[in-house]
């Protein structure tokens, strides 16, 4: 099957050109002025509209139990969200149940593969760490799994101590995975929660209380200083807290090989939403902060000391006893709803694969923070680059995927659930004024969303094996 799309513009990381493109099969095969449109089957016409590489969710959570429920979007509901907003590829978290690794990435790779409308891979949390897991580690290189995630709070449940810490950052540098860190301080957390709950404060808002920011930013040096040490790579990721900008900044600056990642809800909410009735609805952690916090993340992705936007989506129902309606079925999932006595108990996590996308090009492009470039950048590009799969995602050129979103930006919208598709019973941004969003979206050469349609199929994504670390952007 060959296709011609033609007339539109094409935004890369650092150009624009206005230009069509010729895809055969899955790939794009030439990009020119005028191509002839001999033995072409099909001609999209793209004038006036934005040809951006499809999206890159590095930062997803499917299907994830938690708290006795599970994240309401799974491997085919959220990638068909991802998919209505221009993400054609996610990278999901693998939770560690044991010593065998290759088990557990086998298991989510069960529940994945029936699934899938888009392309993923997947990244491996280290919360258990022994020497049977040490000698497994490397092994994941030939999966293709080639991320690992650790993290410095949930005591009793994920937790590495640092030591631990150190010795998987000096196997992930010696076999070419790149460390990602969730960063806050867990005896902190712990003892907060414990003072809070014996005082009886249990409203939402005291989840962001007992997760305090300063924790988040000595994790954030922390997880510096062991890169320092081991010279391993380390990708910090949802950054959420000015401070955390500051060591970043710091530790590039020295020539540490660390990046970072934030996600829209640290750039527009803080913890105010929190206090709201509705606060539950914002209950992720790390948790919101501050008007000036946001300012200094939106400073930090402007001036590239952060170079990926992830979403962190794993969503719940608001209220879980209210089924909502999904493809014509009700679905019902128990939610937010589990904490309502107690903050606690509240699920952690919030939807926004679909979101992504559309909120930061009005946020963002629209309102002069960022360029149509850095956009294409910190969405798509660098997260391909960063995690192993440039040059077949990440870029429109030859040999390149044909993953490709058509994006109007003069579409205005008033946004919310009804465009969002995530399988949850709320959205964030809800009534949120949009200027631009993808009105084609494309995967591999094939349609998925035509306008409001959706033309994908469970099953049809494929698993990512990703390349080994390459090199810090
Ligand atoms: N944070 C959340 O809020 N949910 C899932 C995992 C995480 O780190
Ligand atoms: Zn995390
Ligand atoms: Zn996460």
């Amino acid at each position: 099957m060959k296709t011609i799309i033609r007339g539109g513009t094409l935004i890369s990381a650092s150009d624009e050109c206005k230009a069509d493109i010729l895809i055969d099969d899955e790939k794009i095969v030439r990009i020119g002025i005028n191509l002839s449109t001999k033995g072409i089957d099909q001609i999209v016409d793209a004038h006036e509209k934005l040809i951006l590489p499809g999206g890159i969710d590095v930062h997803t959570h499917f299907d994830l139990p938690m708290f006795n429920t599970v994240s309401s979007d799974d491997h085919y509901t959220g990638h068909k969200a991802a998919a209505f907003g221009g993400t054609t590829t996610v990278l999901d978290f693998v939770p560690q149940t044991g010593n065998d690794l290759k088990n557990d990435i086998s298991d989510w790779l069960k529940k994945s593969e029936p699934k899938a409308a888009i392309d993923y891979g997947f990244h491996m949390n280290i919360s258990i760490f022994n020497s049977e897991v040490a000698e497994q580690i490397p092994s994941l290189i030939d999966i293709g799994v080639t991320s690992l995630k650790v993290f410095t709070a949930y005591n009793s449940t994920l937790r590495l101590q640092d030591a631990d810490i150190f010795k998987v950052m000096r196997i992930a540098k010696k076999h070419g995975f790149l460390t990602m860190l969730h960063a806050e301080n867990g005896d902190i957390i712990e003892i907060l929660v414990q003072e809070a709950l014996a005082a009886g404060y249990t409203a939402p808002e005291w989840h962001a209380h007992t997760r305090p920011a300063w924790g988040a930013v000595e994790a954030v040096s922390r997880g510096i200083s062991l890169s320092a040490h081991t010279d391993a790579p380390l990708y910090i990721v949802h950054m959420n807290a000015g401070g955390e900008v500051d060591q970043l900044a710091y530790g590039r600056d020295l020539g540490i090989p660390v990046m970072g990642e934030t996600c829209p809800q640290y750039l527009f909410f803080t913890v105010e939403n929190l206090k709201q009735a509705d606060g539950a609805k914002w209950i992720c952690s790390p948790p919101m902060r501050f008007d000036e916090d946001n300012e200094r993340l939106w400073q930090g992705i402007m001036n590239g000391t952060i170079q990926v936007l992830g979403t962190d989506h794993c969503p719940f129902f608001f209220d879980g006893t209210q089924p909502i309606l999904y493809e014509g079925k009700e679905v019902m999932i128990p939610g937010k709803e589990l904490g309502k006595d107690d903050f606690t108990k509240i699920p952690n996590g919030l939807p926004g694969v679909g979101d992504r996308l559309p909120i930061f090009w009005t946020e963002g492009v629209v309102k002069g923070r960022i360029t149509p470039h850095q956009f294409v950048a910190l969405t798509s590009t660098n997260p391909a680059k960063i995690f192993g799969l440039y040059p077949q995602k990440g870029v429109i050129q030859p040999g390149s995927d044909a993953d490709l979103v058509i994006w109007d930006p003069n579409l205005k919208l008033t946004y919310g659930r009804e465009w969002s598709h995530q399988r949850t019973d709320y959205n964030l941004y809800e009534g949120w004024e949009l200027e631009g969003f993808p009105v084609k979206v494309f995967l591999r050469g094939n349609c998925l969303v035509d306008g409001r349609k959706w033309l994908g199929k469970a099953g049809n994504g494929k698993f990512m094996r990703r390349k080994p670390f390459n090199r810090v952007i």
